[in-house]
């Protein structure tokens, strides 16, 4: 395929013919003969082919040009894949080996070649069928707070930054999605909302709560007008792949300069929910034991997320923000000015949890971790403790310490009849 070739979506069938004559994929994959395609997609948006062949196995992710969750009558720009080849390049230069190794980056095509990670399977899964992974928060709290630090002015040259971040704001329609489906359709009667039957006495509780929404939207201000770093922008449970040991991180479409906090918020909401909906899942001892386990992760994610960002503060600070010309060079700690930082990007990402916990309950696109409980009967009421965590959380969101304060409310909301 060249440069020249006009945009077509790949199929199973034509994929070999197409991509036969690239040694990005026939280096990996073998000769085009002994090649067999699938098409895996299960996400919201994109193509994704598994290609394996006599000399292993390549992904190819392909955007399409609409939402694939919804149809062409929602048309989405190809320009997507381009953000994430270049998210993917630079969170590799940040946090290496926690992305797939990408061969190959076709830009009229929107199409990535990277590698086949096997036997990785996606983490959601994982939580909903109770299985561990071990330095699961440890590896992601590191992961957030590396990609957090180095791609913010607390570490790059401001000229570097700035020229990023004007490349990154050519990214309009990705970052409407989030705009939409997270930070307004939760608290209106948007088109494409949909909700658990039950639930209306709670979402009524929500949409009056005016306190409530001015604290969502000024999360949405902070998300919206904050260019602090560069996010991977969806990190959910879905967004992870892993082993029982080894963890990568996918799928940074989503990626826009935005505040630090954003998305430990998101990855802390997705185990909350992987915490509340496990009743749904398993009973008994295996129902406390793994839910003090998924309640493990999150505080070993918050505590990895503070220690390498100390470290990073301590061994990188290179940037403009907070210079050692005015603390260290002067015999003054800055370890102070560092507490005020870590608090402020955990106050976001308390906020920013509870909407995602919102809005993955009541707008377009719900987590399997509820969406797999088929009784809604069980799962409404397991929604309602989630939906009335969220909102606690964007409340009080600068009255948690910790995330041991954090699991500890979660504990409380876990044994909550609310409907
Ligand atoms: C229309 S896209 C819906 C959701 O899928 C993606 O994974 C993002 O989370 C987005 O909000
Ligand atoms: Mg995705």
């Amino acid at each position: 395929m060249t440069g020249d070739t006009p945009y077509e979506s790949l199929t199973p069938d034509t994929l070999p013919a197409r991509l036969g004559g690239l040694s990005a994929v026939t280096d990996h994959a073998g000769d085009p003969a002994s090649w067999t395609v699938e098409e895996v997609g299960d996400g919201n948006l994109n193509l994704v082919f598994i290609v394996r062949g006599a000399a292993g196995a390549v992904v190819v992710k392909q955007a399409l040009p609409y939402v694939r969750l919804v149809g062409d009558s929602w048309p989405l720009p190809l320009y997507r894949a381009f953000y994430e080849y270049n998210t993917l390049t630079r969170q590799a230069a940040r946090d290496p080996g926690m992305v797939p190794v990408i061969h190959h980056f076709d830009r009229d095509q929107a199409l990535i070649v990277m590698e086949f990670l096997s036997p990785h399977t996606i983490l959601r899964g994982k939580l909903i069928a109770g299985e561990k992974v071990a330095g699961l928060g440890d590896t992601l709290g590191r992961f957030c707070a590396r990609t957090a630090f180095r791609g913010s002015e607390l570490s790059m040259k401001s000229a570097d930054k700035k020229a990023d971040v004007a490349l990154f704001a050519g990214n309009v329609e990705i970052p409407a999605i989030t705009e939409a489906l997270v930070f307004r359709d939760p608290y209106c009667d948007a088109e494409m909302n949909h909700h658990t039957p039950g639930l209306d006495p709670v979402i009524n509780t929500l949409r009056r709560d005016v306190a409530m929404k001015t604290g969502v939207q000024a999360l949405f201000q902070r998300f919206a007008s904050n260019q602090e770093t560069l996010l991977h922008g969806d990190l959910h449970t879905g967004s992870v792949m892993a082993t029982g040991s080894d963890i990568r991180i996918i799928d940074p479409e989503f990626a826009q300069y935005g505040p630090m906090g954003f998305d430990l918020g998101m990855l802390t909401a997705n185990f909350l929910m992987a915490f509340l909906s496990q009743p749904g899942h398993r009973q008994d001892q295996n129902l406390t034991g793994y839910q003090d386990w998924i309640l493990a992760v999150i505080a070993n994610t918050h505590d990895a997320f503070v220690a390498e960002f100390t470290y990073l503060w301590r061994r990188e600070r290179t940037g403009m923000l907070y210079p050692a010309a005015l603390f260290e060079d002067q015999g003054h700690s800055s370890e102070a000015a560092l507490a005020d930082v870590l608090q402020r990007i955990w106050t976001d990402a308390v906020g920013f949890a509870g909407v995602e916990m919102h809005r993955r309950c009541l707008s377009l696109a719900h987590n399997a971790d509820f969406e797999a409980i088929t009784d809604p009967a069980i799962r409404a009421p397991l929604e309602a403790r989630n939906l009335m965590m969220g909102r606690d959380l964007i409340l009080s969101r600068a009255d948690f310490p910790d995330a041991a304060a954090l699991c500890e409310r979660a504990r409380q909301f876990n044994e909550k009849d609310i409907l």
